[in-house]
């Protein structure tokens, strides 16, 4: 062991008994001076934001820490069922507005750094955001776990400590430039190292039969090379309830007898540079990118992050219970968030076998009663397969395994279905070839016991599609869980003015119960009430303008329509189609078709996966677009066009709140929710959307009238395929065809030829996936409509009031409740709350 057993004598006082910290606005200052000056080391020439943002992270973190304990305590003295979210990311932003909002002291911060002089906003812009994903599925783990921590729920993150979290991005003539995160550059007040629950992760090697102390055979996996898994822990605080659960990330690190065998070869600084390769584990977050599938470094990041994980929950369950696994399934489940940390099916076989010494039988019973399984996507092609070659060489005992598995479940197949040879190769795990690989989704269904999609529309066409034949075989394993957001982070912290007007109307109780928005609706009828929201989304939107103007150099109107698109940069999210309506209202302005025009203020922002060549070709164009219409003297205060760089959680935090119309225009079928969808309804937008994800429950809610609807169904848009003809659409469509045809002869490209040909080909192929050109008419007839609605500003503002009050279903406190009830079965526990002054 690294660290030596404490040795005590009789004690005269406990070292762990700690007398509650005040939480008033003195308290709060008298610690951030201790901090700032006698740990930090700061003085009157301090010039930094930086140390004054230490100075009152550090400040909560103590606060947080004693509820942290508290909450520790009661799941270990209840000796509760737990469930364990396992995910390769965690979206989280900032942590410091969190604290303060969830211990319930933002005034109180406010006002004591005030007493130094010192702005509260203009120092939390000092922290990085924690950006540990790519998007919707890291987001999503976010919110999970805050909501779990608000309902009480005792629920455990597993993610890794990237040292490099979400490229940065920047744009330098239109063109998308990578530059890395280094988010832990200037330390991080809000993770606690936990070096005492290091695990160690084999890799390589090759296993062999031998006999145990009982003369039986068995396998073992040896000659590894080893890897140290080192957590970091971060506090996840519920609202204002003392609660704090944990989000445990796993850091990288050698094993010391790594360099001792290279030195003993001879070289040592080749031993210690020898540390990299196995630190380099943790080292980067892979972007999201068809081009990154089946790297090896992914892998081993899958696996490390499984394994750890159950390692550590072994470990508890070892020294909580014994070597006695019966009840194991009872206290434990694990959510995995898509098949990214499904190797962990094979890997708890693997300790309960190998290392327990169980049947396979016993051991089989336990996994597949607590794993289950979140589908993240439609898309064939983005589902996860490996090399079985590459497993044989780094996972040797794990691909055994899973070839076990499978020729177990090909029985189960056989049984139900005998002689059905084309269903078996269909179904199996391996995927027979010329490279054979594992089908990691199946792998995750063969081995769950829930199989849940993202949105009604998604977990229908699994079970219809891609997962059939599974959900023929195990119809009862298959649920839908429509995602949601958290309220605490999407309205209560980031849009400050209308949570007031809200809490003021209706009550704060919406805070932990958001089906209470519908209590708004009656106030959308009164023309007092719509003057106070329109003067709330008015002022949000000068914040959003003024973040425009700092960030792309674009100066937006306040009166103007903000009609929005940012998330991840995919060819079926079709920004192309946002850009192709864009370039349609320039064309109409300069043929001086402008009567009765709604300004409007385009802005699209989002990453794309640095190998995906077409998602960069789209910025360039949004750029060079963006460029012509705003440097146009015909266009003025008309249309205005931006692309927002570095898109984070963070910039959405300005972002939604200030939107009017939200466009959710993915080809339908293939966005399995969309959660920036929500985000955007409860800060009083109006969406734009197809037919698709969490689209259809989000205008079931709100009603027809209060949703611009447009395009093919998923239906329409499978049948349309067989007869796509993009070119005679184009031709029948006179706007469409003036469109392309600008596009075509290099209008926005004019001293970069050839530039946008690659798109032009895209929407023109009759193999185009997306079928831009068939929803343009029916999109491009939407906006006019939306165009309309904004210009009724009376009639806006009611709708816009109606989004909100109908968003009470996209809660993740709504989602996470249903996990719960269908899959996780835990019940809520209540720290003891004398200890803390809440
Ligand atoms: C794959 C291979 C190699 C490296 C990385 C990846 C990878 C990483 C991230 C693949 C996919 C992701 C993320 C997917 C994602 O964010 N999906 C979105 O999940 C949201 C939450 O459920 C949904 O709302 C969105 O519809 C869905 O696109």
């Amino acid at each position: 062991m690294i660290f030596e057993p404490l040795r005590k004598s009789q004690p005269t006082r406990d070292l762990t008994e700690l007398p509650p910290l005040g939480m008033d606005r003195e308290s709060i200052a008298d610690d951030f001076r201790g901090y700032f000056g006698h740990t930090l080391g700061r003085d009157k020439h301090c010039m930094s934001t930086h140390y004054p943002y230490s100075a009152l992270a550090l400040t909560l973190r103590d606060r947080l820490m004693e509820r942290w304990k508290n909450t520790r305590y009661a799941y270990q003295d209840q000796d509760c069922r737990r469930a364990h979210y396992m995910s390769l990311e965690f979206l989280m932003g900032r942590a410091l507005g969190n604290a303060m909002l969830n211990l319930g002291v933002h005034e109180e911060s406010t006002a004591a750094l005030m007493r130094f002089g010192l702005e509260l906003e203009e120092v939390a812009e000092a922290e990085t955001d924690a950006g540990l994903g790519n998007g919707g599925l890291g987001r999503l783990a976010a919110c999970f776990l805050d909501s779990c921590a608000t309902l009480q729920l005792p629920v455990v993150g597993y993610g890794i400590r990237y040292e490099y979290g979400m490229f940065r991005q920047k744009i330098e003539k239109g063109f998308q430039v990578e530059e890395p995160d280094h988010w832990l550059r200037n330390g991080n007040p809000w993770e606690l190292e936990r070096p005492e629950f290091t695990q160690r992760i084999h890799f390589g090697g090759h296993t062999e039969f031998y006999r145990d102390e009982k003369g039986e055979l068995r396998k073992r996996w040896v000659e590894t090379s080893d890897v140290l898994a080192v957590p970091y822990d971060v506090p996840v605080p519920g609202y204002q309830n003392g609660t704090v659960n944990t989000l445990r990330l796993w850091s990288a690190a050698a094993t010391d007898e790594f360099d001792l065998d290279e030195f003993n070869a001879g070289g040592y600084t080749e031993a210690v540079a020898a540390k990299n390769e196995a630190e380099n584990i943790t080292m980067v977050l892979y972007p999201n990118d068809a081009s990154e599938n089946g790297k090896e470094l992914r892998l081993r990041q899958q696996y490390f992050l499984a394994s750890a994980s159950l390692k550590d929950v072994v470990r508890r369950w070892i020294r909580d219970h014994g070597r006695d696994f019966t009840a194991f399934a009872e206290k434990n489940c694990f959510q995995l968030n898509d098949t990214h940390p499904t190797i962990a099916i094979a890997e708890l076989m693997r300790l309960l076998i190998d290392s327990q010494h169980m049947s396979w039988d016993a051991a089989w019973k336990i996994v597949s009663s607590t794993m289950a399984y979140t589908n993240h996507t439609l898309l064939p092609e983005a589902l996860e397969r490996w090399p079985v070659r590459m497993f044989a060489t780094l996972l040797p005992r794990l691909l055994e395994i899973i070839y076990e598995i499978n020729a177990r479940f090909l029985g189960q197949v056989a049984q139900r279905w005998p002689g059905d040879t084309e269903r078996m190769r269909r179904m199996s795990i391996i995927e027979e070839g010329h490279e054979p690989q594992i089908r990691m989704a199946y792998l995750a269904i063969v081995g769950s016991y829930s199989i849940n999609g993202v949105a009604e529309l998604h977990s229908q066409l699994l079970q219809a599609g891609l997962f059939n034949d599974f959900y023929q075989l195990w119809p009862e394993r298959f649920n839908n869980k429509t995602n949601g957001v958290t309220q605490r982070r999407w309205m209560a912290w980031c849009n400050p003015a209308m949570s007031q007007l809200i809490s003021k109307t209706i009550g704060d109780g919406w805070v932990t119960d958001l089906q209470q928005l519908a209590k708004l609706a009656p106030h959308a009828e009164k023309a007092p009430f719509r003057q106070r929201w329109r003067d709330v989304k008015q002022a949000n939107k000068q914040r959003l303008a003024e973040l425009v103007l700092a960030d792309c150099g674009v100066t937006f109107n306040p009166l103007a329509m903000f009609d929005v698109q940012v998330k991840r940069i995919h060819e079926y999210k079709r920004q192309l189609l946002n850009v192709l309506h864009v370039i349609h209202l320039y064309d109409r302005i300069k043929r001086g078709d402008i009567d009765g025009w709604t300004p409007r203020c385009v802005l699209i922002g989002g990453k794309a996966a640095p190998g995906y060549a077409m998602a960069k070709r789209i910025i360039k164009l949004v750029s060079n677009v963006a460029f012509m219409v705003n440097h146009d003297t015909d266009v003025g205060d008309k249309l205005k066009v931006a692309y927002l760089p570095n898109y984070r959680v963070t910039a959405m935090e300005i972002i939604c709140p200030g939107t009017d119309l939200s466009e959710q225009i993915s080809t339908a079928g293939k966005e399995a929710s969309g959660t920036g969808n929500m985000k955007f309804m409860m800060n009083g937008a109006l969406t734009i959307g197809t037919l698709d994800g969490a689209n259809i429950e989000i205008r079931e809610e709100v009603g027809e009238d209060n949703f611009f609807l447009f395009g093919l169904t998923a239906a329409e848009v499978e049948a349309q395929r067989q007869q796509y003809d993009p070119v005679s659409i184009i031709n029948g469509d006179v706007d469409l065809k003036r469109v392309m045809r600008l596009l075509e002869c290099g209008h926005f490209n004019q001293f970069e030829p050839g530039l946008f040909d690659e798109i032009v080909s895209a929407i023109t192929s009759p193999t185009d996936p997306w079928l831009t050109a068939a929803d343009f008419r029916s999109y491009v007839d939407a906006q006019q409509r939306a165009a309309e609605a904004y210009r009724d500003q009376e009639r806006w503002v009611r709708m816009s009031i109606l989004n909100s009050a109908s968003s009470g279903k996209f809660s993740t406190d709504r989602t996470m409740l249903e996990y719960n009830a269908d899959i996780w079965k835990l019940k809520p526990v209540a720290p003891q709350r004398n200890q803390v002054s809440d």
